[in-house]
């Protein structure tokens, strides 16, 4: 069967995948999104574990490029639960007619580029061959779960379910002993719920975290037509603030504030949603004052909601707190209040091996029915690793980026040796450290402009300079050498799985600043690309 020719393939049909698909169609090209999962969704598709959450205000988890899809929407919960952000993608890809574009239950395992046509060639487990002009990564960052090699997982008698990787049908835990092994955003969200019905709950826990209280309510009528009526300022949130969405916010640092007024701005974070730890206190990522006012604001927390001191003091963090990325949750500190409920820390009692009836750590079994693996995800490079890209010269990513360890692209988006390839959220770009769809709408727009340049002038190629990465790379670093982030061992440095520790590769600098950057880049003309007309004649 010969290969089906498109303009743009775009691998992934999520947040980012959606748009992309919608502003490629708006430019007259044709474009097909390959996605594997046999809906839209992306990582809202698979982590359906109870509980799951996304902890960005709803009114802003959404797109905002039409005022007039916007405005159809309503959310019912202030943090929107994961069946209903599924069913927000569902209702974004009816309204915009994507899915005749979206081909659905196919994985990309390779792509390459050719020399000779300057295309690429994707193909999939399905053994198709497709060729495209662009080709676009909408894979996500937080996509491909990390399940620890543990030995003795296939002796496991019991069940096992990775919450990124969740069955479509209820888990049934009534009556079971169950043990969750992770306790990020996931595992905190999904224990409260499961802590429900299990007859004994235990969490094995490798880092004690920083869970703030999470203040979920319904949106009543008057504060949905609120955000409605707010389109303008919701949307200007998206390109003027640092994560891309409104927060509370003192905007001075700690020190500038007396004890007793640090408190009273906590005790209203607190209560009233405590994301806002994050950005009460703008310097707390670079301070380490203000981060320790905050830190331990959370600890004395801790120390109030837990009643048995022991399990207490086993919950406390003590890493810079943000520089992991900040927990809410519900009830989660009561939970511990429960007979039924056990935290056993793995700090020197590490994982051994899974056995036949639990989980056997060095020092003791907790046996059980149930293993939860809340254990995250290959977050930032997982995805692009894990299938067979090649770009010039049959370099592929692995080489590129040495399996993920040192990862070099320009402005998070494009990469020296892969020309006309596009990452949306990729590593290096501010993604992870906004709300999603404001970074997501940033990096598709500016790869639709970017494309829309490329046509216009009659090019063939489009890729970015080595220097260019090179300077960029140093910009990333230089700026996240200036916070307290890097100290933390963290999936923001690879530092969550084995062997994979890496550097740090987010842009810090916020959204906004990006914007700024990207936007400069391509009024210089796109400046610090490459670029090939049609007779593979260079032109910069
Ligand atoms: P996270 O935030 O990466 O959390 C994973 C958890 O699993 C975390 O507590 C890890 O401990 C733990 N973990 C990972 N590997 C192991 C091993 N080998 N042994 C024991 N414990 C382990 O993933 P989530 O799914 O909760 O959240 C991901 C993001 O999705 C979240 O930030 C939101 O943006 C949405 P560690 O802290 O590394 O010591």
């Amino acid at each position: 069967m010969g290969a089906k020719q498109y303009d743009a393939v775009v691998i992934g049909a999520g947040f980012s995948g959606l748009y992309m698909l919608n502003k490629l169609r708006e430019r007259g090209l044709s474009v097909r999104v390959i996605e594997a999962a046999d809906g839209v969704g992306g990582v809202w598709y698979w982590s359906r574990y109870p509980g799951a959450k996304c902890d960005s205000d709803s009114i802003f988890y959404n797109f905002t490029f039409s005022e007039e899809l916007y405005k159809k929407w309503r959310w019912k919960d202030r943090y929107a639960s994961q069946p209903e952000i599924l069913e927000y993608l569902n209702f974004v890809a009816d309204e915009l007619e994507l899915r005749s574009d979206i081909q659905f239950k196919t994985r990309v395992t390779e792509a390459s580029f050719q020399e000779e046509d300057k295309t690429w060639k994707v193909t999939t487990d399905t053994n198709e061959t497709f060729e495209a002009k662009y080709l676009i990564s909408g894979m996500g960052c937080l996509s491909t779960t990390n399940i620890p090699p543990f030995e003795g997982v296939s002796i496991f008698q019991g069940e096992q379910y990775h919450t990124g990787r969740w069955p479509h049908d209820k888990v049934d835990f009534t009556g079971k002993r169950v043990v969750v092994i992770g306790n990020g955003s996931s595992g905190v969200q999904a224990m409260p719920e499961i802590a429900k019905e299990a007859k004994e709950l235990t969490l094995l826990m490798r880092t004690p975290h920083y869970v703030g209280e999470a203040r979920n309510h319904p949106l009543g009528k008057e504060q949905q037509d609120a955000a409605i009526a707010n389109y303008k300022e919701i949307r200007d949130a998206f390109f003027t603030t640092p994560g891309g969405i409104r927060m509370f916010t003192t905007g001075k640092s700690a020190i500038e504030f007396s004890v007793e007024q640090q408190k009273e701005t906590l005790d209203y974070v607190w209560k009233t949603g405590a994301l806002a730890l994050g950005s009460a206190f703008p310097d707390v990522g670079v301070s380490k004052e203000t981060n320790d006012i905050v830190a331990q604001y959370v600890r004395d927390k801790i120390d109030e909601i837990v009643e048995q001191p022991e399990t207490a003091e086993q919950l406390h963090p003590d890493y810079f707190i943000t520089t992991k990325r900040l927990i809410i949750g519900t009830n989660f500190y009561e939970m511990f209040n429960e007979d039924h409920v056990h935290v056993v820390s793995l700090k020197d009692n590490p994982i051994e091996r899974v056995v036949e009836n639990g989980v056997k750590l060095h020092n003791e079994t907790i046996e059980c029915d149930v293993i939860v693996y809340a254990t995250g995800y290959e977050a930032m490079t997982g995805s692009l690793l894990k299938i067979n890209l090649q770009g010039r010269n049959g370099q592929t990513i692995q080489e590129k980026w040495e399996e993920g360890r040192n990862v070099s692209t320009y402005l998070g988006l494009t990469m020296e040796n892969f020309p006309n390839f596009f990452m949306i959220t990729g590593p290096q770009s501010p993604s992870v450290l906004t709300n999603m769809p404001s970074a997501i709408e940033q990096h598709v727009d500016w790869i639709d402009q970017c494309i829309g340049y490329v046509e216009s002038n009659g090019l063939q190629t489009i890729e970015a300079q080595k220097d260019a990465e090179l300077s960029w790379g140093k910009q990333c670093d230089d700026l996240a050498n200036s916070t307290l982030f890097p100290q933390t061992n963290s999936w923001y440095t690879g530092a969550n799985i084995d062997g994979t520790q890496r550097g740090f590769v987010i842009y810090v600098g916020g959204l906004d600043s990006y914007r700024k950057i990207c936007d400069q880049v391509a009024e210089r003309q796109y400046e610090g690309f490459t670029f090939e007309k049609q007779s593979n004649q260079l032109l910069k």
